[in-house]
């Protein structure tokens, strides 16, 4: 079990930061948010930890009080709740955790985000009625580092349930002249073993891979998530440091791996060879030109998380819109001069209206470069 309990009191900073590290060790993909919880006693001891592991089980609430030891649980009266996500308020496939809380006897609730699920939010508001202190961090004086660090957490998720639509991803594998094939249409491969095996651990952490037509029928790629290897330890506490992107939280699950969604958005049929068609997990064909509603869609299917691998079409048409919230380049030093580019007219005739994103994250793979970016404004 990866959480321990002990005695030590700490401060609400400190249980802050390692509500962070739990929460960090559930999935991204699968629906629901990535929460941490520490219980501390009246005195500030802590009692218990938990953290949820996706849609169905238990929330990081109910998953620490159920580890809180039997002998000490009166200490949870008059104690506090330190949650990366405001409790729930609603019975879905598990009780609220506001009740839950309250009938402990805990007094003072710190969290890190607010609720942006209209089915579960108002548990702090309910829990105020009680009685109970019900504080965000920042107003509880958290160290804003850690604030931020939490408020990371949950953005995509967050973003995606305020919106109805998924926080989308777009991939591009390029040169370093921005091409992603050659004049005579070969693309394999542009970037190296390392980079794709990376791009293998995105694919595991989304609910859904788009494709468009003309990729289904220019490259049959089978959309599958095959990570090289699954680390059954990663270093917990780094997730937020700097904004992190989709990237990598379905390694530390031992279980079988969950294969997204593969989804092909566009007017032409599929071929009834395509790749994509085959197991294992389910595929669909959204017959639509038009991305925003294909998203929206998604959305109400339950998917929360989307990577957007191509082509050349359907991305341009995604960042005309507006519709990418995460930039995703694997760029390798090749040159080609001519060939397709990685993103067609956006529309941008001079230098003042270029697409400017801000980077959140880069990384060596071999030869090649991941630089992961987001939108300037978000
Ligand atoms: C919490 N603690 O650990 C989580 C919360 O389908 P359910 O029953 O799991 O409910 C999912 C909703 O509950 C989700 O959309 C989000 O609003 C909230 N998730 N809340 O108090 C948790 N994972
Ligand atoms: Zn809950």
């Amino acid at each position: 079990m990866a959480t321990t309990t002990t005695t030590r009191a700490v401060t609400e900073s400190a249980a802050l930061d390692r509500a962070i590290e739990l929460a960090a060790r559930g999935p991204l993909a699968g629906g629901n948010p990535r929460v941490g919880c520490v219980l501390l006693g009246a005195h500030g001891d802590v009692l218990a930890e938990g953290y949820h592991r996706g849609a169905g089980t238990a929330h990081a609430e109910a998953d620490a009080l159920a580890r809180v030891d039997p002998a000490r649980r009166p200490e949870l009266v008059g104690g506090t709740a330190v949650v990366t996500l405001e409790p729930c308020h609603h019975t879905g496939r598990t009780p609220p955790c506001s009740r839950a809380l309250h009938a402990a006897g805990i007094a003072r609730v710190v969290h890190a985000t607010a609720d942006p699920d209209p089915r579960a939010a108002g548990g702090a508001a309910w829990l105020r009625t009680q009685g109970v202190e019900v504080l965000t961090a920042r107003a509880a004086g958290a160290d804003p580092a850690a604030a931020a660090r939490a408020e990371e957490l949950t953005r995509s998720w967050s973003t995606a349930v305020r919106r109805g639509r998924p926080w989308l991803v777009a991939k591009t594998a390029t040169t370093l002249d921005g091409r992603v094939a050659a004049d005579d249409g070969t693309s394999r491969w542009i970037t190296s073993g390392a980079a794709r095996e990376h791009a293998h651990t995105v694919r595991a952490d989304v609910d859904a891979i788009l494709v468009g037509t003309g990729t289904v029928l220019a490259d049959d790629p089978a959309l599958t998530a095959r990570p090289p290897a699954r680390a059954s330890e990663q270093p917990v506490g780094r997730a937020g440091e700097q904004p992190r992107p989709v990237a990598r939280a379905a390694a530390v699950s031992a279980e079988p791996l969950r294969q997204p969604l593969r989804v092909v958005v566009g007017e032409r049929p599929v071929p009834a060879g395509a790749k994509v068609r085959r197991g294992p997990g389910e595929w669909l064909h959204l017959p639509t030109r038009d991305l925003a509603t294909a998203l929206e869609e998604l959305h109400r299917r339950g998917v929360r998380h989307a990577l957007l691998e191509g082509g050349p079409t359907l991305l341009t048409a995604a960042l005309r819109a507006g519709l990418v919230d995460e930039l995703h380049a694997y760029v390798a030093p090749v040159l080609l001069g001519t060939g397709t580019g990685a993103v067609g007219d956006l529309g941008v005739r001079t230098i003042a209206d270029a697409q400017r994103w801000r980077t959140v994250m880069t990384e060596r793979l071999g030869d090649d470069l991941f630089l992961a970016a987001r939108q300037a404004h978000p």
